[in-house]
């Protein structure tokens, strides 16, 4: 294998690098590694895969090759690199990209086959060093547009503005705070052509990328101390760019299926009957939801792994009762222990005894103050100490909680300015890939929330083997995503927060994250409007995670706080998401694949929007649902003005009514039960009946929605949602697609793979878009009924189930 991918290299690498330089292939060498060294730096450029390079320079020797981000067998991968001189420089060629490394001022330009810069070093003062650290810099042309970082703040391009990489809790931030939560030094530029690439430095210090704000044309970035290692992603477009990501970082795992419902939060539910309450009202109003939220009150004194008896005195009790609803209960569990010795408060003792925690410099535990009080800090840099942790989670589990919340992990400290602890903590990295060494907090500090869901992951892994782990963490790092969900914080109720939520999700979901969320309703601020709310949670209803969510001092914020009317609407969106499910389930499940996030960017699966100047498709409020739905929100959220909604391409349906719009535009008049919806001209929408659970299982036939296009198709996936049954065959998938022709429409059902047995008992197609006046249909050649309705221009056909290679032939 190793072999015949080393001689494809080999020959599409020289004829590229003698098309392109006219250099002779007896000059060519083919390197795992290639390596050069001036002035006492080093520097190491290798492609884990034909269309990855990955450069690592260090001042004195290279750094260390360890990576708490990339996954060890993306780090140590490389595939053969043909390498030339050219006089000046060194000629770096892979199947997919080419490099040129200046041989005096190691200047680095990549390109792709076709010759075009795929991201090139400024002509002078490419890097500098300073102090402990260093800054890279990279051309902007004109026309290239950044994306990622996560949930930062300023709009969805992140072009003309800089960020600062140091986690951060930013409660109460605005709609221009910086430092947020999360720190992922990972990039996506896409210009006006769709040529996209990817940019990861590796590295965990305080970081920052500036894109072209303090140096015109520039994109600086760099990082206080730590190795200047970093990977260029060469796409070429913007979804290849996303796959290589995944592929270096890890996709999320597949969420259980409950974590896709709609889920109820406060900070807190103080007691057992306030939490019931919740239930009882949800399934009374017939609201679905699946989750309940237990925040810090449910604790003695604010102690992480305790239960305040008096609040809380049977929590298998509540929780089985709550499970007989179809309801499953989070629990936050926060990693600052409280400082409680000789007091029977086990998190510490077995801590303590264990030497888990976080040191001074003179070798002292660090004590600092959060919630608990004095608290101390586990070390989850050393693997045996994630362990521990992860130990800590068995009785709540017992208890039959259903996932996790860790909050507080950037770490949050109070009264301190900097609202973490010092950066001469003492951190001792013990962790498989990495020398055994002591580490600072200033290198620890941006992966310490990472690592903390780390623990909580693996070790609810290790409690429940087959049991798909959920856990919510507010902090976290590139790569974060392979343990935990995340959301933006605490954000604040007002219009423009949710505005930026869109711009907030989509950068999260480039950036890896593709299970994230906002505090639907806003967490702090002043009380939401019915409006506001109702709007909030008709968008949420097509976001990855939906959670409403509230912080103390507020009034209660549920669904029906404002009255019948604008419960009835939310209710109704709430319904949809739930339709929807097996829609988003299948969406989740790709992403589980290729790292492809539920909720995108207009231009993620239309490029040319870009070329178009439209402001990323339309308005960057819009977005898309997986690759059909298009989510088309006021721009002036609050605005009762007519605004218009520019679609990519024509022929798409309003998802709403299902009826087929004229052309590739349509103007809105905000109306406050209607989201504007649209579906993508070719898809197949799977649609399920209304459940009010995701543990419920819906009755009857599966929904296929059929919006033709010049061709259509879509793809079924179901498993058990909970377990990891599906990795030993227990799915089902199975691909639905058509043409349409001479005025008709062939759907062809693919044969099924894996053995998972569906709920429903059939198929009903829903075919959109039907104008003429009659119609029939014949399945594999038999007559089967067809129901029109010429008003809403649909057909609808009731089928068996269908699990083997099927013609359905419609015509009229
Ligand atoms: O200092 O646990 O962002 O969602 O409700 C506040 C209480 C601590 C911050 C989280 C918020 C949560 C709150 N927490």
């Amino acid at each position: 294998m190793r072999h015949a991918v080393r001689n494809t290299g080999a020959v599409v690498g020289l004829a590229f690098a003698l098309a392109a330089l006219a250099i002779s292939p007896a000059l060519a060498v083919s390197l795992q590694r290639f390596h050069a060294a001036r002035d006492g730096q080093d520097i190491e450029i290798s492609a884990p895969r034909a269309d990855i390079l990955r450069v690592r320079i260090g001042r004195s020797g290279l750094p260390e090759d360890a990576s708490w981000a990339v996954v060890d067998a993306a780090r140590t991968a490389t595939t053969p690199i043909d390498v030339a001189d050219d006089g000046v420089a060194s000629v770096l060629t892979t199947p997919a990209l080419q490099a040129r490394l200046n041989k005096s001022t190691w200047r680095l330009t990549v390109v792709d086959p076709a010759g075009h810069t795929i991201l090139a070093d400024t002509d002078s003062g490419a890097l500098d060093f300073h102090n402990g650290g260093f800054r890279l810099r990279k051309a902007m042309p004109v026309d290239a547009h950044y994306f990622g970082l996560g949930d930062k703040t300023g709009g969805l391009d992140r072009r003309g503005q800089a960020f600062t990489l140091w986690n951060t809790d930013a409660f109460g931030y605005g709609e221009s705070g910086d430092p947020l939560y999360k720190s992922i030094p990972f990039v996506l530029g896409a210009d006006e052509l769709g040529h996209a690439f990817g940019l990861l430095l590796d590295n965990t210090w305080r970081g920052f990328f500036d894109f072209g704000k303090s140096e015109r044309d520039t994109l600086s970035f760099g990082a206080e101390g730590g190795p200047i290692d970093y990977y260029v992603l060469a796409g070429p477009d913007a979804k290849a760019v996303v796959k290589q990501y995944a592929w270096l970082t890890g996709a999320a795992p597949l969420a259980p299926m409950w974590a896709l419902g709609f889920q109820q939060s406060r900070y807190s539910y103080k007691n057992e009957a306030e939490l019931r309450d919740i239930a009882d009202r949800l399934r009374a109003d017939r609201i679905p939801a699946d989750v309940l939220y237990m925040d810090i009150d449910y604790q003695d004194r604010n102690r992480p792994f305790t239960v305040n008896p008096k609040a809380y005195p049977d929590l298998a009790k509540l929780f089985a009762d709550l499970r007989g609803m179809n309801l499953r209960v989070v629990m936050i569990t926060d990693l600052h222990v409280a400082d409680a010795p000789n007091a029977g408060y086990s998190p510490y003792d077995t801590g303590k005894a264990g030497n888990v925690f976080l040191k001074n410099p003179d070798c002292s535990d660090y004590v600092g103050l959060v919630w608990p009080g004095n608290a101390v800090f586990p070390d989850f840099s050393r693997s045996s100490v994630r362990d521990w942790w992860g130990g800590l989670y068995a009785g709540f589990h017992a208890a039959g909680a259903a996932g996790f919340w860790n909050d507080m992990n950037e770490p949050a400290i109070f009264q301190r300015r900097d609202r973490t602890m010092p950066l001469e903590t003492v951190h001792h990295i013990e962790e498989p890939g990495f020398a055994a060494r002591t580490a600072s907090h200033s290198e620890m500090h941006n992966v310490y929330g990472m690592l903390n869901s780390r623990g909580t992951y693996e070790g609810l892994l290790k409690i429940a083997p087959d049991e798909r782990p959920f856990v919510l963490t507010r902090a976290s790092f590139a790569g974060g995503q392979r343990y935990a969900a995340t959301w933006s914080g605490d954000n604040s109720s007002t219009w423009n927060h949710l505005k930026l939520s869109i711009p907030q999700l989509i950068n999260l979901g480039l950036s890896g994250f593709g299970y994230a969320g906002d505090d639907i309703g806003g967490y702090g601020g002043s009380a939401p409007s019915p409006e506001l709310l109702t709007r909030w949670i008709e968008i949420g209803a097509f976001n990855p995670i939906f959670r409403d969510h509230v912080a103390t001092d507020k009034p209660r914020q549920e669904v029906w706080v404002h009255g019948l009317e604008q419960e009835a609407i939310r209710r109704r969106y709430i319904e949809e998401r739930y339709r929807l499910m097996p829609y988003l389930y299948s969406l989740a499940e790709e992403n589980s694949r290729n790292g492809m996030p539920l909720m995108r960017p207009v231009f993620l699966e239309f490029p040319d929007v870009l070329a178009k100047g439209w402001d990323f498709g339309g308005t960057m409020d819009q977005f898309m649902l997986g690759a059909d739905l298009l989510v088309a929100p006021p721009s002036a959220m609050e605005s009762p003005a007519a605004y218009g909604v520019r679609l990519p391409g024509a022929g798409w349906y309003d998802y709403w009514s299902g009826l087929r719009l004229a052309g590739a535009a349509t103007e809105e008049i905000p109306a406050l039960d209607r989201m504007p919806v649209f579906v993508r001209p070719g898809a197949i929408i799977p649609r399920q009946p209304l459940v009010q659970s995701t543990g419920e299982t819906p009755k009857g036939a599966l929904e296929l929605a059929v919006y033709p296009g010049d061709s259509c198709r879509g793809e079924l996936y179901l498993d058990d949602g909970v377990s990891f049954a599906f990795q030993r065959g227990a799915f089902l998938r199975q691909k639905v697609t058509c043409a349409s022709g001479q005025g008709g429409v062939t759907m062809t059902f693919g044969g099924r793979e894996g053995d998972f047995k569906p709920w429903w008992n059939g198929f009903t197609i829903v075919l959109h878009g039907w104008t003429a006046s009659n119609a029939t249909a014949f399945l594999n050649g038999l007559a089967v009924n067809v129901v029109r309705d010429p008003r809403m221009q649909t057909l609808t056909i009731e089928l068996p189930d269908i699990s083997s290679l099927s013609v359905l032939q419609i015509g009229a």
